[in-house]
């Protein structure tokens, strides 16, 4: 009779750890510094007041201050600074901003309260992705300029404001991160990029449907920014590419607008059929031709609504939320000039997962831009900034 240990079979037995992600991740850890976090704590418990003496670990503070603890304190975009002076978020590599506006909604409305959806369970975050073995906190600066004043009735003076706002940020060479509202804020926050720059910018375009119709209801809505966008002189239609689009809900006058406009469009079965690698592959190489930056518009209802039940117009057969996530990873490994993460109503949403969604799209952008040393690239394309501290109040 032979013991358990004897009659074991090994199938592996040359298997060598540092063959999964899982391991490596670990290892690449120990490389990364905590400056950020001993400087956050210190100032927590500067700012915050010294624990009560029962307290053994004195890195606490008696007013939550920073990320800890993950159910308290003011949320800002994963507990980021709050930057009340807008002429101070040039200080910081990328910027969170709020486009808290449905005007241009079409049939379920909400996305007004997206940003704050977003802040809100954003606070679950850590700055730490284990995978990509980046930590935010340690390796980039980011701020939340807060939102946008919008002006519910009237989306021409809201898109006017949201340009004004993006194009603010752009110039201070903060990176856009914008939490909309819906999809028709996407003309305005292109503009507000495309006007400080006399360089080509090309779309990447996740979303169920194709945004592109020259009006909709007789006004621009959030059916039509990239009718708009495209007829900048700068950005390009064929540079547009429209990751996701199909099913039931895209208007016949849009598809004659992307045939017209020589769009490029990917469905849902061209990536079951190509991959994810190759579809990211020729959205790269389309979306950057001839093109000096790359846009990034993720509308939240390109992935399944099963998965994100907030949003305006769900349609079933859209991405897994592994697909998406990867995908998204792959567009920002080239660098972008701005982010845009749309369509979240938290309204309509259940247990916060479509705002988690829009967040995790956000922070692994993020991730990748700082693991592929693409943060801050986008300053070399800023040759017209705008300035409009001056102007009379
Ligand atoms: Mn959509």
């Amino acid at each position: 009779m032979t013991s358990r240990a004897e009659g074991r079979r090994y199938h592996h037995p040359d298997f060598d750890k540092m063959q999964l992600q899982g391991w490596r991740a670990a290892q690449k850890e120990a490389d990364l510094p905590e400056d950020g976090w001993q400087k956050e704590r210190q100032w927590a418990v500067k700012v915050g007041l010294a624990a009560a003496e029962s307290i053994d670990d004195r890195g606490i503070s008696t007013f939550a201050r920073g990320e800890l603890p993950h159910y308290a304190g003011i949320n800002t975009f994963l507990k980021a600074p709050y930057i009340e002076d807008v002429a101070k978020v040039g200080n910081y590599d990328a910027a969170a901003l709020g486009v808290p506006f449905d005007g241009g909604t079409t049939y379920r409305p909400g996305t007004r309260f997206g940003p704050q959806g977003i802040r809100r369970i954003s606070a679950l975050y850590t700055p730490y992705n284990y995978e990509m073995g980046v930590d935010l906190r340690e390796q980039t600066t980011l701020c939340d300029v807060g939102d946008v004043f919008t002006i519910p009735a009237n989306i021409e003076k809201t898109f006017d404001q949201v340009s004004r706002a993006v194009g603010h940020v752009f110039s201070s060479g903060a990176l856009p991160i914008i939490m909309g509202g819906d999809h028709s804020i996407g003309f305005a926050t292109v503009r507000g990029i495309a006007q400080c720059t006399s360089k080509k910018i090309g779309i990447i375009h996740f979303d169920r449907h194709a945004d592109i119709q020259e009006k909709d209801l007789d006004e621009r809505m959030h059916t039509t920014p990239w009718f708009h966008a495209t007829n900048l002189e700068n950005v390009p239609a064929t540079n547009l590419v429209q990751i996701g689009i199909g099913g039931w809900q895209v208007p016949r006058e849009a598809v004659v607008e992307a045939r017209k406009r020589d769009t490029t469009i990917i469905t849902m079965s061209d990536v079951e059929e190509l991959g994810l690698d190759k579809v990211a592959e020729i959205a790269l190489e389309t979306a950057w031709k001839d093109a000096d930056a790359v846009y990034l518009s993720f509308d939240i209802d390109s992935v399944d609504c099963g998965f994100v039940p907030g949003t305006g117009w769900p349609e079933p057969g859209g991405f897994l939320p592994r697909e998406a996530l990867s995908l998204v990873s792959k567009v920002a490994a080239e660098g972008i000039c701005g982010m845009e993460v749309v369509e979240v109503s938290p309204p309509y949403d259940t247990s916060d997962i479509t705002s988690l969604f829009a967040t995790r799209v956000m922070v692994d952008v993020l991730g990748t831009l700082v693991s592929h040393g693409k943060m801050g690239a986008h300053r070399g394309i800023i040759d017209k900034p705008v300035d409009f501290s001056g102007e009379a109040a």
